[in-house]
């Protein structure tokens, strides 16, 4: 095997960038191994030693193939995201799948871990891919608000025929290397022998080129590529990048290849400079920050999981638990609770296996991971245990005194608790170092939300230990400190303040929720409210009346509906009427006379509302406590806050959050929105820093 280092020349892109492709040649062959870690993105130093080393090697005449190859964990995991926000430096990738093409020597792409977007794209401009049993390809690219830009949507129909390449193109579904090699994408799966060894063995069989681009698309009767084009368009629910994917792809059947590729491209340009698609980079690295922690402090190892209470809660996060295949003990004190959370988790394990979440191959499988218990006792070998009792101070205290009494001294207890404090729990254990939050929103298997509290005294392994729970069940684990409802909640509570005082002033719910549905919000607050029932929202401003400061301002309306029984679906009513069935909620006039002669009790001055100065007003108010959120350490960055009402309170993905639309707008526009928050709520706004907040976000 002898090595030379493509050292940059020419080809070579930004001065000074180090080649990240080296050449290796053994024998007739040539290996070029893209090495830039950690995921070989097709970065601008990827593409300018890519374009070296297709010289070198076609020029070496004792070369009489070559295979591109990645070093490290994986393929290529596609273009650099991190471009995309900037003109593209050149060479750009197609001029690079031009000199593959173009190559008189063979060249395969020989895949491990992960082939994904531009990594795919590649692989596809090759004569010849070979693929370890394990790897994956995709081309996801409409996740990320774009359509593929290098051939992805001309190469792959010419494999699998248009259908199916709607199906992978529109969904961004990912494939193992099986399935791929079934459909024409790979042509072997490399068993028993390395990588390397089986792509030099079945490129020396290679009887010469085989340009993609050149193959004709399979035939395929109309009515299968028109089907597949509905449920294409279906799922994409009107998104842009799904139907301009769909477009894309169909122009194989029907353009001159290079004209569809330059169409392709310069769809993808335009969507790649998108709001969409910046929303989108900007969740994407987010998510990739989320649950890191500093320092070195590793994870408890942990294999069993205690559950303590089979509400609503417990049994939706032992029926997570179980799906990741870790064995769960679910514990209540009460026989017909038990009875009733072994029910919950039995529907929840059969949605997740219907989803395809299911780790284990079936619901029945995945519930052989969960044993029941009537006592605590039972928990005493458990590695970590998560209790979801009722939110009472008493009633969760005793528990988790009782739970520090019986448990190992190297288990992590971890409290459900969504608004008590956390630290005073956890002094009553006697063990605070080993005591976190682990706050999951309800339907547990289905929110992908998971608040990581951090006490006072949690222990930094204990802390590991509840984001390795929350990476090993699918949940998206953001790291909050320790304050009444922690970020979500007390961000949605301002939020909901906010709108209810509009309502003093002339705004009706319907209004409101429309009005935030439009700003990004999947369901208004008032809508929410009443899917999730008024009663918990009413005990807590029960609980606080005697505490609230009388200058704060306060709107009684939804506590005159709540003593109206009307408590939401569940009641048949709430802020709407349902008597018409489960869907919308209907406007109910006794809501709108209640609402409006509150109002006139109040004195307030009535006004209609426009749209943009609800929105405003909402802004404004979740920036404000976002900002006041990150100054006190309780949040760590305003990404991560995004992340939590996307994941947790149904802000669209597509938007990328409220405070990354809010760094859409002028300093003055913000400003103004969060003044007019504060005279809305006069005594009591405490003024975040909200220009630090924005500082930053979605560049
Ligand atoms: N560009 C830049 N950085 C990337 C990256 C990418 N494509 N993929 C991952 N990273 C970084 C990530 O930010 C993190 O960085 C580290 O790599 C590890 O990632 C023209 C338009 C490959 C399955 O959508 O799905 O090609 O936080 O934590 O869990 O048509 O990363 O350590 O600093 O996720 O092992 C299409 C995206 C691009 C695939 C590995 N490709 N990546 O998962 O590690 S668009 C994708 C993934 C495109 C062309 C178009 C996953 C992974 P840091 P990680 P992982």
């Amino acid at each position: 095997m002898t090595m030379i280092d493509s050292s940059p020349s020419q080809n070579s892109g930004a001065a000074g960038e180090p080649s990240a492709v080296r050449l290796e040649t053994d024998g007739d062959l040539a290996f070029i191994v893209i090495d830039n870690p950690p995921v070989n993105a097709s970065s601008v130093a990827v593409r300018s030693g890519l374009l070296d080393a297709i010289e070198g090697m076609s020029a070496d005449p004792n070369i009489k193939a070559g295979i591109i190859i990645g070093a490290g964990s994986t393929f290529v995991a596609g273009s650099d995201i991190k471009e995309f926000g900037r003109a593209l430096p050149p060479p750009e990738l197609p001029t690079v799948l031009a000199a593959i093409e173009a190559c008189p020597k063979p060249i395969a792409a020989a895949i491990h871990g992960a082939a994904l977007g531009g990594g795919l794209e590649l692989a596809l401009a090759c004569d010849a891919r070979i693929a370890l049993a394990d790897a994956i390809v995709g081309l996801p690219e409409v996740t990320l608000g774009m359509i593929p830009g290098a051939g992805g949507t001309q190469r792959l129909p010419r494999l699998t025929g248009i259908a199916k390449a709607l199906d992978l193109v529109t969904s961004g579904r990912r494939i193992g290397a099986r399935e791929a090699a079934k459909l024409g994408i790979i042509d072997h799966v490399v068993e028993g022998t390395s990588l390397r060894d089986g792509a030099a063995e079945f490129v020396r069989a290679l009887s010469g080129k085989r340009v993609v681009a050149e193959l004709s698309v399979p035939y395929e009767p109309e009515e299968t590529i028109a089907a597949a084009e509905q449920n294409a368009l279906k799922s994409g629910r009107g998104r842009e990048a799904v139907a301009e994917a769909v477009k894309a792809v169909k122009n194989a059947a029907v353009l001159p290849v290079r004209e569809a590729l330059a169409e392709e491209r310069a769809t993808f340009q335009r969507l790649r400079n998108s709001e969409e698609a910046a929303a989108l980079r900007y969740n994407f690295f987010a998510e990739r920050q989320a649950g890191k922690l500093d320092g070195s402090a590793k994870a408890r190892a942990v294999k069993t999981v205690g559950v303590v209470g089979a509400g609503t809660m417990g049994a939706g996060i032992a029926a997570v638990c179980a799906a990741a295949s870790l064995d769960v003990i679910l514990v209540d004190a009460s026989a017909a609770s038990l009875e009733a959370g072994k029910g919950r988790v039995t529907a929840a394990l059969t949605d997740l296996h219907r989803v395809g979440k299911l780790k284990a191959a079936s619901a029945e499988e995945a519930a052989g991971h969960v044993a029941y218990a009537n006592d605590i006792a039972a928990l005493a070998g458990v590695d970590l245990i998560i209790e979801a009792v009722f939110e009472d101070m008493q009633v969760k205290t005793g528990v988790l005194q009782r739970l520090a009494t019986t448990v190992r001294a190297d288990a992590v207890i971890a409290t459900n608790t969504s608004y008590l404090d956390l630290d005073q729990l956890a002094e009553a254990t006697n063990r605070p170092q080993d005591v976190i939050g682990l706050h999951f929103f309800a339907p547990v298997h289905r929110m992908r939300l998971l608040e990581v509290v951090r006490g006072a005294k949690s222990d930094p392994a204990a802390l590991a230990t509840g984001v390795w729970l929350a990476k090993t069940i699918g949940k998206l684990p953001i790291i909050a400190g320790v304050c009444e409802g922690f970020i979500g909640n007390r961000i949605y509570a301002k939020y909901r303040a906010q709108c209810e005082f509009m309502l003093e002033e002339g705004a009706l719910p319907r209004e409101l929720d429309t009005a935030m549905e439009d700003l990004g919000f999947s369901m208004g607050p008032f809508a929410v409210s009443d899917l999730s029932g008024l009663d918990i929202a009413w005990a807590m401003r029960k609980r606080k009346a005697a505490t609230r400061d009388p200058r704060e301002r306060y709107v009684g309306i939804a506590d005159q509906i709540c003593e109206m029984g009307r408590l939401g679906r569940k009641t048949g009513a709430g802020w709407y009427d349902y008597s018409a069935g489960s869907g919308r909620g209907a406007v109910d006039p006794v809501v709108t006379e209640l609402v409006q002669a509150e109002s006139r009790k109040q004195g307030r001055p009535q006004k209609a509302f426009a749209k943009a100065e609800m929105q405003g007003r909402v802004l404004g108010t979740i920036l404000n406590e976002a900002a006041l959120l990150l100054a006190e350490g309780i949040a760590r960055s305003a990404a991560e806050i995004d992340l939590v009402l996307v994941n947790g309170f149904g802000f669209s993905k597509f938007r990328g959050g409220p405070i990354f639309q809010a760094s859409r707008k002028t300093p003055a526009e913000v400003d103004a929105m969060v003044e007019a928050a504060a005279q809305a709520t006069g005594f009591g706004f405490r003024r975040g820093d909200v220009a630090s907040l924005i500082a930053g976000v979605g560049n």
